[in-house]
C-alpha cells in the first residue's frame, strides 16, 4: 500500500525532489510528552509512525530513489522511551533505499537538491531552517559551478491531497472497519447512559468499546454535550453532570489504521424524548435522511448540504423559531442563526481530511472513492431567547465569486457594508426550545455503485434510539 503511494507520488512529481517532514513530539510538562500521532501525509507515504523523521523522493536517482532520516538507534533512550527502528529498520521494514539518522539531513540533503529545477516541500512544516540552508548551499554551488539546483519551491499538499481524496479499495476497508467500531462505542454509549452521570463517564464506556474493538485512538477529541452543551459546536471538556430531561449529543470515533471515523447522534440521557426534543430531532433527522438520498454519483457535493438547508429551514419556520416562511428562511439564510456549520466534510486519515471541495469555481462532483460526512443540525442557544434577523439575501454561490475576487477579508467586509441598511426583524425563540441541540452524523463512501453509508447500522429513527437506550449496558457503571 505504502510502496504503490510512493511510486504514484514519485510519478507525479516528475523530474522534481520532494522532502516530506514527519511531525515531533509536544511536551506536556517535565519528561511527560502528549501523545503523539504521526502526520497524516507523512504516514500516507511511509508508513513511518515514530516522531523526527524526513522523507525525501528523488525519482531520477540512481540509488536513493526513497531516503528517509530518521532517529537513530540509542539504547539508553531506547531503555526510557522505546524501540526505534533506526536506519537499519528504516530500509529492512519501510523499504528505504536509503536511510539516516536525522542529524545528518542537513549535509546530505543537498545532493538531493542537486540537479533538479523544482523542490517540493510543505512551506511552514517542520525542519524548514534545514531545507533553507540546503537551498542557499546549492544555490552557491550553482553560482560557482553553473549546476543546475532547485529554482522554485512547489507545495506538495496539493499533489497529496488529490491521492487521498480517493480512497483505494484497501483504504476504504480501514474506514469502514473504522466505521464499524465506531457504531459499536456508539450503541454503548446509548445503553450506557443514565441521569446522575458525568459526561466523561460516557466517554469512558464508549472508548472502551472503540479500544476493545481494536482501535488504539480515538480520531478526534470527543465531544460528550448534555444539555446546554450540545449547542457548543466543539465542547470538549465533557465534565458535566447529566439530568433526567437532557439530551446528550455525542460526536466521536475510532480510528482504525489511521483512518478516522465521524460519527455524532443525540439521544434523551434518560431514554424518552420530551415533545419540544422530538420535535427539533425530526427536522435534523428529516434533513439527514433526505441528504443522504442527494449523495448520487456525478452531483455536486453542495447538493448536498444545499438539501439540509432548504429541509432545516422548513422545520425552522414550523416550529417557529424563524419569523419567515420556508422560502424566505433560505433565500436570506436565516437558518444559518441555529444551523451555522457545513453539511459535510472530506473523511479519510484526517476526520477533516484532505481535498478541494470547490473546482474552478464550482462545487466538486461526487466520484467513486470520496469519502465524507452528512451532519446536519439545530442549536438554540439556551441564552438567546430573542434572535435579531438580518433581512438580506444570501448566496453561497456569489459570496464565493466574491470571495474568489476579492479574497476573503476584502470579501467579508464588503458583504457588511451592503447588509449595514438592511433592515432587522427581533424574534422571541419558543421558550420550550431553549437550550435543545441536536446533530445527527453519517459517513458516506462513494463506490461505482453510488453512495454507501458506512455508519447506517447505527440507530437514528427516533423509537430505534429509545429502543436502544433501554437496553442495559454490559459496561459496569458507578452513579
Ligand atoms: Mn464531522
Amino acid at each position: 500500500m505504502f510502496k504503490r503511494r510512493r511510486d504514484e507520488f514519485m510519478k507525479l512529481i516528475g523530474d522534481a525532489v520532494a522532502i516530506i517532514p514527519g511531525e515531533t513530539e509536544s511536551q506536556r510538562n517535565h519528561d511527560v510528552l502528549h501523545p503523539f500521532r504521526q502526520s497524516s501525509d507523512f504516514v500516507f507515504l511511509t508508513g513511518f509512525e515514530e516522531p523526527d523523521a524526513v522523507a525525501v523522493f528523488d525519482p531520477d536517482h540512481p540509488t536513493e530513489r526513497y531516503v528517509l532520516f530518521v532517529r537513530p538507534r540509542d539504547r539508553e533512550r531506547e531503555i526510557w522511551d522505546g524501540y526505534r527502528a533506526g536506519t537499519e529498520g528504516a530500509m529492512a521494514d519501510y523499504g528505504a533505499d536509503a536511510a539516516y539518522p536525522i542529524s545528518e539531513l542537513n549535509k546530505r540533503i543537498r545532493s538531493h537538491l542537486r540537479g533538479h529545477r523544482t523542490v517540493y516541500f510543505p512551506w511552514g512544516a517542520r525542519h524548514e531552517d534545514e531545507v533553507r540552508a540546503g537551498l542557499a548551499a546549492s544555490n552557491a554551488t550553482r553560482v560557482r559551478n553553473g549546476l543546475q539546483s532547485p529554482e522554485a519551491i512547489a507545495d506538495p499538499r496539493p499533489i497529496l491531497a488529490e491521492m487521498r481524496l480517493f480512497k483505494t479499495d484497501a483504504e476504504a476497508e480501514l474506514l469502514r472497519r473504522a466505521c464499524d467500531i465506531s457504531v459499536q462505542g456508539h450503541i454503548e454509549a446509548m445503553r450506557f447512559a443514565q441521569p446522575g452521570m458525568h459526561e466523561y463517564q460516557v466517554q469512558a464506556a464508549m472508548e472502551y468499546v472503540f479500544r476493545s474493538h481494536g482501535s488504539n485512538r480515538d480520531g478526534y477529541p470527543a465531544i460528550v454535550a448534555s444539555g446546554p452543551n450540545a449547542c457548543i459546536l466543539h465542547y470538549t471538556d465533557n465534565r458535566r453532570l447529566m439530568e433526567s430531561g437532557d439530551l446528550l449529543l455525542i460526536d466521536a470515533a475510532a480510528e482504525f489504521g489511521f483512518f478516522s471515523s465521524d460519527i455524532t447522534r443525540t439521544f434523551p440521557v434518560n431514554g424518552r424524548f420530551s415533545a419540544p426534543q422530538r420535535a427539533v430531532y425530526e427536522v435534523v433527522l428529516s434533513a439527514q435522511v433526505r441528504s443522504l438520498e442527494a449523495c448520487v454519483l456525478g452531483a455536486p457535493l453542495e447538493s448536498v448540504h444545499d438539501t439540509s438547508t432548504r429541509v432545516i429551514s422548513e422545520g425552522l419556520s414550523e416550529l417557529g423559531l424563524v419569523p419567515t416562511s420556508p422560502e424566505e428562511t433560505l433565500e436570506m439564510g436565516l437558518y444559518r442563526e441555529f444551523f451555522m456549520h457545513g453539511t459535510s466534510h472530506w473523511l479519510g486519515l484526517d476526520v477533516h481530511d484532505a481535498g478541494k471541495y470547490r473546482l474552478e469555481g464550482s462545487s466538486r462532483p461526487l466520484e467513486p472513492g470520496m469519502s465524507f460526512t452528512v451532519e446536519p443540525g439545530v442549536y438554540i442557544d439556551p441564552k438567546r431567547p430573542e434572535v435579531e434577523f438580518t433581512m438580506f439575501p444570501y448566496d453561497e454561490q456569489a459570496i464565493a465569486d466574491d470571495i474568489a475576487e476579492f479574497g476573503p477579508e476584502e470579501a467579508g467586509s464588503r458583504r457588511e457594508a451592503a447588509m449595514a441598511d438592511a433592515p432587522r426583524v427581533l424574534h422571541a425563540v419558543p421558550q420550550e426550545l431553549l437550550g435543545i441541540g441536536v446533530r445527527i452524523e453519517d459517513d458516506v463512501l462513494m463506490t461505482g455503485d453510488g453512495a454507501l453509508n458506512m455508519t447506517a447500522a447505527l440507530p437514528r429513527l427516533i423509537e430505534d434510539v429509545e429502543h436502544l437506550c433501554s437496553e442495559s449496558s454490559s459496561v459496569p457503571a458507578i452513579v
